[in-house]
């Protein structure tokens, strides 16, 4: 159920979305979460660029996605991404605080849920990220489970990621996403990917091999009446990947540091990347790099496909 945009609503375009809004032309959205907590500055406006170059050679126009002071943009110029990527005290806006944010003035970064519900509303069919939210290891007794999960069951937009982060309980985020109805497709693969790794030795629901056929089977949800969002998750490519072994490692010693300093809520996610960065001398952030150019090639092959 979307509901139209209120003329009220202080939402602003970039130039390019805008002139690709009045051409139709595939646009390609991206997160902000991923650049203020995801990445340390100056490697978070590095991505940016370069995830925003690839999706213009690739024939579409990237749209990032953030409240600034109030402001919902979608699309940013040079300067704000610039600005957006070195501020200090940046909210984490999730469904649950995007009109806060707006409401109180202030500045956010869109999570994938947040993301998702902005695209929507500047009917955006395409998303392209790093990793999702999930199901947390031991949300069992933490009940820790991303926002960004009810959000691909409810909002119509196919969000491109890399698989699960295997800080997350990644067959418990597999069954929440079938109990929601939510397509799990994996980009030319049996295998689920685990974000760092190409493997994680759960088989993946369903599989496709072109952005063709992607668009083709949202084209028939369509037809059928099925809104919410589909998953596509894309294998990182083999050159850059660490294995699942070594990661186990590595995400296993990074679970105790959190328990230890007991760290919890939307906290977790950006103290595991963190001390991931941290244990691998900076390996995992050029994979998690690698793996978001990756994605938003994709994601562009789609939105043409789609177009
Ligand atoms: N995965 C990453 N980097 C990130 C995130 C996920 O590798 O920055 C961010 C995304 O914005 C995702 C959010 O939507 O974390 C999920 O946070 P939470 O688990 O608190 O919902
Ligand atoms: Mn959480």
């Amino acid at each position: 159920m979307t509901r139209a945009i209120s003329p009220l609503l202080p939402i602003v375009y970039s130039h390019e979305v805008a002139a690709a809004k009045a051409r139709n032309a595939p646009i390609v959205a991206l997160e902000s979460t991923i650049i203020t907590h995801g990445m340390p500055y100056p490697a978070n406006v590095e991505m940016a660029k370069s995830v925003e170059a690839i999706i213009r050679d690739g024939g579409a126009v990237p749209a990032t996605i953030a409240v600034i002071e109030g402001v919902l943009h979608i699309g940013l110029e040079e300067d704000q991404l610039q600005k957006l990527a070195q501020l200090e005290d940046v909210m984490k806006v999730s469904r649950a605080d995007l009109a806060f944010a707006i409401a109180e003035r202030r500045s956010g970064a869109t999570t994938v849920a947040a993301t998702m519900i902005a695209a929507a509303r500047a009917n955006i069919a395409v998303f392209a990220t790093g990793g999702i939210g999930g199901v947390h290891r031991g949300a069992e007794e933490s009940f820790d489970i991303s926002a960004d999960l009810q959000e691909l069951a409810r909002t119509r937009v196919i969000v491109v990621c890399a698989g699960a982060k295997s800080i997350l309980d990644v067959p418990k985020t597999l069954e929440v996403l079938e109990t929601a109805g939510v397509p799990v497709v994996t980009y030319d693969s049996h295998e689920f990917p685990a974000f760092w790794s190409r493997q994680s030795g759960l088989k993946s629901p369903l599989t496709l091999e072109s952005p063709a056929a992607i668009a083709n089977f949202q084209k028939v949800r369509d037809q059928l009446g099925i809104d919410g969002g589909m998953l596509i998750a894309n294998p990182v490519p083999e050159e850059h990947e660490i294995s699942r072994e070594e990661m186990e490692i590595y995400i296993g010693r990074a679970l105790s540091s959190a328990e230890r300093e007991e760290i919890s809520g939307k906290e977790v996610t950006p103290f595991l990347l963190d001390a991931i960065f941290q244990l691998t001398e900076g390996r995992s952030l050029k994979t998690n790099i690698a793996l978001v150019e990756n994605n938003a090639r994709l994601a562009t092959e789609i939105a043409v496909a789609m177009a």
